[in-house]
């Protein structure tokens, strides 16, 4: 990394701090040049730390000593949330929800985090993150009711689809206004330190959430607090259609955690082991009173940024070659055989039982019917006003007239 300048001096050999910080910068490999036009080898940053080499063997070295459970786990996690977005693009173009949000390319990201938390760590994702939810446990059915806003959402049909949220799970309700969940978790964090309590507070961020104010707001209260947190920063390279480079004249995201005073990693997002490794380190840090750590993912947004979008009109084909060569879970599955922990015949069983199980989720949630009309007018004052029971009322005898509310909706817009 260059973990940036704060970063402890007493890593052990091995570490994520260490290792990146043997492959310093010399240039800056995230220059324009590189960081939008692809290179013929590698399109990976220099700075970037990594332990699944191009060519997908590992040096013995860097190597991490997992256990053959976890690294299967973290496998079958990314294959299914890959099925599941796959999935969910599929019902929006045959017209059966209106939107989605497909995290495809992102997969060692949301997995390799997830993995490196506890269950009472709290969780503040994107819009981009099902994979986190699906890691901790969530219920593919219940996850699923949100993409029709139907009465067994959790949000009753008030947010966006993929905007999950898991109490149980900790898992914050989604904010669709970009990064405010960054400042939520320093909150989360801060609450957790007062009260004496072990749990860290992870939030996820993409690039063009740089150069929101909240992220700023965020990592500078964190920084002089100290605050328990980790803050994933997804470099996917596109903001909507905004490229990096349009985006801010900052080549190397984590060069900002220079400027709140914490520690910060770049990591190839595209290497799930990197990925669990350097947020293992962050979070182990975080739970031990030392404070928060910016990591920055690099990869590249593989998808629309949603089912609204066409990235054909503006994407560099150049790169998206590039980084298609360079699939998450490829590479894994790849590393995965070579140790003998993983074979084709697993692969097509794994496949096979994650898409039935995705079936069956789609069968139980697709009838549910929508929250009733009266829901709508619960959870806004602990007692309803005057004005909301007129509003009820009134919406009550419409549906008399009318005999049903006609689903009028149009397609969304983002
Ligand atoms: C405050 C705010 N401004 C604008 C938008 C519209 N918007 C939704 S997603 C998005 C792009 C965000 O890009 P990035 O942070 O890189 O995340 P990614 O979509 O690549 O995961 C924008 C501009 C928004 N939701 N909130
Ligand atoms: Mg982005």
């Amino acid at each position: 990394m260059e973990m940036a300048q704060t970063a402890s001096k007493k890593k052990k050999a091995g570490s994520p701090a260490r290792a990146a910080r043997a492959k310093a910068v010399t240039k800056s490999a995230g220059s324009k040049a590189s960081a939008s036009k692809g290179t013929a080898k590698s399109v990976l940053r220099d700075d970037c730390f990594f332990i699944l080499n191009e060519n997908n063997t590992v040096d013995a070295k860097r190597e991490p000593k997992l256990d053959k459970a976890l690294l299967l786990r973290m496998y079958r996690n990314m294959v299914l949330t890959r099925a599941y977005d796959e999935r969910g693009m599929m019902l929006q173009r045959q017209g059966r929800i209106g939107f989605y949000v497909p995290s495809t390319g992102q997969e060692a990201i949301q997995i390799g985090t997830a993995a490196a938390l506890t269950p009472t760590d709290w969780v503040f994702p994107s819009y981009r993150e099902p994979g986190v939810c699906i890691y901790r446990g969530a219920s593919l059915h219940t996850m699923l009711c949100n993409l029709w806003g139907n009465a067994d959402d959790v949000s009753k049909g008030r947010q966006m689809p993929v905007h999950y949220s898991f109490a149980d799970l900790r898992i914050f309700s989604i904010s669709s206004p970009i990064s405010t969940q960054v400042i939520q978790a320093v909150g989360a964090a801060m609450a957790a330190k007062i009260k004496k309590e072990n749990d860290i507070a992870i939030s996820y961020n993409g690039d063009g959430g740089t150069s929101e104010n909240d992220f700023h707001t965020g990592l500078t209260f964190a920084g002089a607090y100290k605050a328990p947190a980790v803050f994933i920063v997804t470099n996917n390279q596109y903001a909507i259609s905004v490229p990096l480079h349009k985006q801010t004249a900052c080549t190397r995201l984590v060069d900002k955690a220079i400027g709140y005073g914490m520690p910060g990693i770049a990591v190839d997002g595209n290497d799930v082991l990197a990925v669990y490794m350097a947020t293992k380190e962050a979070v182990d840090r975080a739970r031990r009173g030392e404070g928060p750590t910016l990591i920055e993912m690099l990869t590249l947004r593989m998808g629309p940024h949603s089912s609204s979008d066409d990235p054909t009109r503006y994407r560099d084909e150049e790169l998206f070659k590039a980084w298609g060569k360079r699939d998450p879970i490829e590479r894994f599955k790849t590393y995965l055989t070579s140790k003998k922990l993983w074979s084709e015949k697993e692969e097509v069983a794994l496949k096979e039982e994650l898409k039935a199980l995705i079936s069956a989720a789609i069968e139980t949630a697709e009838p549910v019917p929508p929250p009733s009309v009266e829901e709508l007018f619960d959870d806004v004052y602990a007692e309803k006003t005057a004005q909301l029971k007129k509003q009820e009322a009134d919406l009550v005898k419409e549906r008399e007239l009318r005999g049903k509310f006609i689903n009028t909706s149009e397609a969304f817009p983002l």
